[in-house]
């Protein structure tokens, strides 16, 4: 669908509408009753989420790029079907493809209190030519408020059953990375990935003076971001998710990405939630698989 097509199906006066974003891409641009929030169809990303009245929640690149091909540096891009590198071919993009696939808008509406919903649907046929030989259909519900709400659905449309990474690598917005302490970690096993994957113990809250790169599982569903350069706290609560990830690519690594400025690694944190690495999912042929997170201020 082209823009007129996608506004005179789906747009909702004065709430959401679509126009062309970075690289002419199709973008949603949401003004809901308690928040603003943009979201593209490639990909399936929310790019920007800001309660009326505060600063933006979520971290976009200004150096993003966006083109076919090229994830969107920042927000909330999408990890599917596997996590990192390809399992067996390292050509294959990293995270997965979801996060490079044009998704397609499948509804929008408003909520009782002026909250704005829209949902993408991704689907694949899979195959033995495919990235991803199993056939697959992603649904993202996007639900703007005081909160954000993400919620992705994985349905198995073949006849085998897989193993599946799913989840929500979000880049937060902060004031100062380096006063930033995040709870929800504290007595967790993460691998350390700049460290040789070695298996550490978290103690107390988790903070960010040099790279960082920390796969947690076995976590709590309640997470903090403790801004004090903002002075604020950002909860993410999420569901049936284990897993998450702390990243930050400090100096050196945000000096070697060219969609990352060079001083970028100071306003942003991702942390990723979902199911990966060792909690990573079985999905059996017919079913469906759910993960979620509520975004916002405490
Ligand atoms: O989730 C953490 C991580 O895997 C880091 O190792 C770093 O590679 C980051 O994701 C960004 O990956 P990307 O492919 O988006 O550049």
């Amino acid at each position: 669908m082209n823009l007129d097509e996608l506004n005179a199906n789906f747009a909702l006066p004065e709430r959401l509408h679509f126009v062309a974003g970075g690289g002419g891409l199709p973008k949603c641009v949401i003004d809901a009753e308690e928040a603003s929030a943009e979201l593209y169809l490639y990909g399936g990303q929310v790019t920007h989420f800001q309660p009326h009245g505060e600063k933006p929640i979520l971290w976009l690149s200004p150096d993003a790029i966006y083109k076919h091909g090229t994830p969107i540096r920042g927000g909330i891009p999408i990890i599917w079907p596997w996590f990192g590198k390809h399992p067996k071919f390292t050509g294959l993009p990293n995270h997965g493809e979801a996060r490079i696939q044009h998704w397609e808008v499948i509804r929008t509406g408003l909520g009782e209190e002026g909250e704005v919903t829209i949902a993408l649907r991704l689907e694949s046929r899979g195959g033995e030519n495919a990235c991803w030989p199993y056939p697959y259909e992603l649904v993202h519900e996007v639900t703007v408020g005081r909160t954000l709400t993400v919620r992705l659905t994985a349905h198995n449309r073949g006849l085998r059953p897989c193993l599946i990474n799913i989840a929500f690598h979000t880049y937060f917005r902060v004031g100062d990375v380096s006063r930033v302490a995040i709870d929800g970690f504290d007595g967790r096993f993460y691998e350390d990935q700049v460290d040789e994957m070695k298996s550490k113990k978290q103690v107390g809250p988790v903070r960010i003076g040099f790279e960082i790169d920390r796969v947690y599982i076995d976590g709590d569903s309640e997470i903090f971001i403790n801004d004090s350069a903002w002075e604020r706290r950002i909860r993410i609560d999420t569901y049936d998710s284990d897993a998450a990830v702390v990243w930050n690519p400090w100096i050196e690594k945000a000096g070697a990405m060219i969609d990352f400025p060079d001083e970028g690694f100071r306003d942003m944190v991702c942390v990723e939630t979902g199911n990966l690495a060792l909690d990573a999912r079985g999905l059996l042929p017919g079913t469906a698989h759910v993960i979620q997170a509520i975004i916002g201020l405490e």
